[in-house]
């Protein structure tokens, strides 16, 4: 299936995004007393958005507006026109509500059909939906899409690993959809299991819902020999199904004509321009139920509008998610990310792809401890050769934060294995 919006030239884009936005305008200003309030106070009308820049007269919208409307409180409908309603697993913080009308599932069903045919997916795969069904969106998100493009699909959910792998070597899918670090559990309990994972018949993975990096992408696909590309999306603007990788990897599509993305200076709020770090912020131009303007995410990224040389689509695209602005460690003043960090593991031959940051604070002193996973046969080596491992280790990862931390190598199955979003730090000064 082929969606021609995704090939629009620029200027028609364009033109579709600000005809889309006036009319969110309008409809929340007419239907939603916080954005009414909001405009007002700027004293900016509907009328007044003439031209897409004009999109910087509009109010932010945040987690904290979302919890203080908790929990309908943001509805442009009204209650009884709501068919589905999702929480956010709220990384950080309480959780917060979204809601969708029939049109809202239309709109996810078809923006999921065109993630998963963006990663290659046809009508005649199979795929294993191990992403958590319930609360959590990325279980009937991928449902969903999968119905619209007319693919079999497998409600697994996540869990239960054990009979994942059966029904993975008995239905023969060729797709599997579930957050990265739960593709490398499922990899090792196979082989557990004496089953090679290489050989089964998957052939693409659409991996998210976490930071992942490049490495670790590069471990899942030798651990299933398929090409694992990367799924963005969020709650509050649909659930997944905001970006897709297609087969080149070079950049997340962003469905551009039903979210309008802008990349901001996280504390200024201005653009950051073409290529340069910023602060993703959305704005829903077809959602009903729950419209949002300038949604800020907190995911960091860079967005490239040039169209892409792998397939062709005009769709901006957006780099892998380099960080939230809320998960930066601040460690002894030095500006931390996990996925820094994560990075560096990934590069060393001997160490797993399974690892945790350990944060303490002695005598009013922050420590950084990476605990990570090694090879069993590290530990059978002589001691010098484990702390010669530790110290590059060490050494590596100070050379990229100018930071000294502590590494500490765990045997395999030490650290804790997800299911769903991985847990990567634990801050024990806010405990
Ligand atoms: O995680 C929706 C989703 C489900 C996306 C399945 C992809 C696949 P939330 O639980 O609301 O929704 O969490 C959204 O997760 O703001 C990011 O910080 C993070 N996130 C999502 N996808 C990626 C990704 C779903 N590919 C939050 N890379 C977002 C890095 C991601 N982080």
């Amino acid at each position: 299936m082929r969606w021609e919006q995704e090939y629009l030239p620029p200027e028609e884009l364009k033109a579709l995004q600000l005809k889309r936005l006036q009319d969110v305008v309008r409809r929340v200003y007419e239907r939603v007393s916080f954005y009414r309030k909001a405009l007002d106070e700027r004293g900016v009308k509907p009328e007044h958005i003439k031209y897409l820049n004009d999109l910087k007269l509009l109010p932010i919208t945040d987690k904290e507006t979302l919890r203080q409307h908790y929990p309908f409180g943001m509805l442009a409908v009204p209650i009884s026109d709501i068919l589905e309603v999702h929480v956010s697993s709220g990384t950080t913080g309480d959780p917060t509500v979204v809601a969708y009308t029939r049109h809202d599932i239309g709109v996810w069903s078809e923006v999921m059909a065109r993630t998963i045919a963006c990663a290659g997916g046809t009508k005649d795969d199979i795929i294993h939906n191990a992403y958590g069904y319930g609360l959590f969106t990325g279980g009937l998100g991928v449902h969903y899409g999968a119905l619209e493009l007319g693919a079999s699909v497998v409600p697994v959910s996540a869990g239960g690993t054990k009979r994942q792998i059966k029904l993975i070597q008995d239905f023969k899918p060729t797709i599997i959809t579930c957050t990265p670090s739960y593709a490398l559990y499922m990899a090792e309990e196979a082989r557990e299991m004496g089953v090679d994972p290489r050989k089964t018949s998957l052939r693409i993975g659409i991996f998210g819902a976490e930071p992942w990096s490049e490495g670790m992408r590069r471990e899942i696909e030798e651990a299933w020999d398929l090409l694992a590309t990367d799924i963005y999306g969020l709650s509050e603007i649909i659930g997944p199904g905001v970006a897709q990788e297609c087969p080149g990897q070079d950049g997340l599509h962003l469905w551009a004509d039903h979210f309008l993305p802008e990349v901001l200076d996280p504390e200024s709020l201005e653009p950051v321009g073409e290529g340069g770090d910023g602060m993703l912020v959305l704005t829903t131009l077809t959602k009903e139920g729950m419209p949002l303007l300038r949604y800020a995410t907190k995911d960091i990224v860079s967005i490239n509008y040039q169209t892409c040389p792998h397939c062709g689509r005009t769709m901006p695209r957006i780099s892998k998610i380099k960080g939230r602005t809320d998960d930066m460690l601040i460690i002894r003043g030095v500006n931390v990310f996990p996925s820094q960090i994560e990075s560096v593991l990934m590069g060393i031959d001997e160490v797993q792809p399974h690892y945790q940051l350990v944060v303490t604070r002695e005598r009013g002193l922050d420590e950084l401890e990476v605990w990570v996973e090694v090879e069993e046969r590290i530990f059978s080596d002589e001691v010098r050769a484990l702390e010669a491992l530790e110290e590059k280790i060490q050494l590596e990862i100070e050379g990229i934060l100018g930071l000294a931390v502590k590494v500490k190598l765990v045997e395999p199955k030490t650290i804790e294995r997800s299911m769903g979003k991985a847990k990567r730090v634990i801050d024990k000064r806010k405990i």
